[in-house]
């Protein structure tokens, strides 16, 4: 039975767990593996949501104060440092399914995220999205910050599937993340596109795009990997030709599938890249963490790519409604070269992991690579055993 309760003592009840939640303070945890700190606190959940947006707040047509428009989760987040301010495009999903886009705000990148008042008002095209998700920012050299997200609609061809859908690549701007200009879907010639991220500088006076060519919704097909295009406009974007810059390969993290994370970070040895990789199991799709660096004047070819993943999902993070995942599209690098890896576990919530750009080219540069093969692997790590033995 429900406690017998006044709507207003209810309410204030909740508020005050809700306040609690979202200026709770972070900390990193004590142990870590040099490379980068996990902070102790998911940074979103779909707790952090207001309650503004799940509650009718009026005790008139809510008398019981019962949640109207419940929110699921808050993940896979881009991200960008702006006026001081660490700011997410959320991912955000109602209990209804669909995801949308917020703007959650942060002084210092690791705690006090709070959400802007109203979701992102993103225009819709001709053709109506029916879900969106998943956007990379990027601050171009152009003076625009663009958001790059999936779109996901019906597959009309397949009218008596009622799962069989397309995946696009949704492209809108702004100056300030609250009004937004949509322009049209990015045009390749690969069946879908999923995980497409906008290089932030020119190169060779065009838009470059990392793209993930696939041929079906959920297949990626023969080609795969993480492809590279290059386009005169943003408006229309349009890519002719694609190049994988880096492929899938048998019995590593990223078998299956794999994609771009964020924008890639610039450093003076070359572009830090962030990805995803995705190998399948028994108990289904596992999705991992990786780095690898490119090359500064051509950004299209890999330079440093070290050896298995960057981040697992952990503990935790395992568990939610797609287990067994690790995704980013977000991380930041301040002006003080610290780096904050925004990462989701398990399509339910937001962490942060924190480094520096010195440690993350250190890990990328000197990280040896994978040797694909049990013996090549025995050998690598013996070689390692061996250096540190001599040492005693
Ligand atoms: C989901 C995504 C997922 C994709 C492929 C979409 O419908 O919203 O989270 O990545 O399907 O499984
Ligand atoms: C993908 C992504 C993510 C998601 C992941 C696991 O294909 O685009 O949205 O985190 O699947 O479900």
């Amino acid at each position: 039975m429900f406690e017998v309760r006044e709507f207003s003592a209810r309410l204030e009840e909740l508020s005050k767990a809700h306040q609690a939640l979202i200026t709770r303070p972070n900390h990193p945890a004590e142990t870590h593996n040099g490379i980068y700190r996990r902070w102790v606190h998911p940074i979103l959940t779909a707790e952090h949501a207001p309650l503004f947006w799940r509650y009718d707040l009026n005790p008139k047509t809510n008398p019981f104060l019962l949640e109207r428009l419940g929110i699921n989760a808050a993940f896979n987040s881009g991200a960008i440092l702006k006026d001081g301010k660490y700011l997410l495009v959320v991912r955000v999903e109602g209990a209804d399914r669909k995801s949308f886009f917020a703007i959650a705000e942060s002084p210092n990148g690791v705690d006090n995220f709070k959400f802007w008042d109203y979701p992102v008002a993103l225009p819709e095209t001709e053709e109506p999205d029916t879900n969106v998700y998943d956007m990379r920012l990027t601050a171009h050299q152009d003076g625009w910050i663009y958001g790059l997200f999936c779109t996901e609609r019906k597959d009309l061809s397949q009218p008596n599937d009622a799962s069989a859908a397309t995946a696009q690549c949704g492209i809108a701007r702004t100056k300030d993340l609250v009004t937004w200009e949509r322009l049209p879907d990015l045009v390749t010639h690969s069946g879908q596109q999923r995980n497409v991220v906008l290089h932030p500088e020119f190169v060779d006076g065009k838009y470059a795009l990392y793209t993930r060519p696939q041929d079906g919704f959920i297949a990626v097909g023969s080609g795969g990997g993480i492809g590279w295009g290059l386009t005169d406009t943003m408006d229309p974007a349009v890519i002719e030709r694609e190049v994988v810059i880096d492929k899938k390969v048998y019995h590593t993290i990223k078998e299956v599938k794999n994609g771009q994370g964020p924008a890639p970070i610039k450093t003076a040895h070359g572009w830090l890249n962030l990805a995803h990789g995705v190998r399948n199991t028994a108990a289904g799709l596992r999705y991992v963490l990786y780095m690898f660096m490119t090359a500064l004047e051509e950004p299209w070819r890999l330079t440093h790519a070290p050896s298995g993943y960057f981040i697992a999902p952990e503990g935790a993070e395992r568990i939610g409604d797609v287990s067994n995942v690790a995704f980013s599209n977000g991380w930041i690098a301040n002006t003080k070269g610290e780096v904050f890896i925004y990462y989701a576990s398990s399509d339910t919530r937001m962490h942060v992991a924190t480094s520096t750009v010195e440690r993350l080219v250190d890990y990328v540069m000197n990280t040896p690579s994978d040797p694909l093969t049990s013996a090549g692997c025995v050998k690598q790590r013996s070689e390692l055993i061996a250096r540190n033995l001599a040492l005693k």
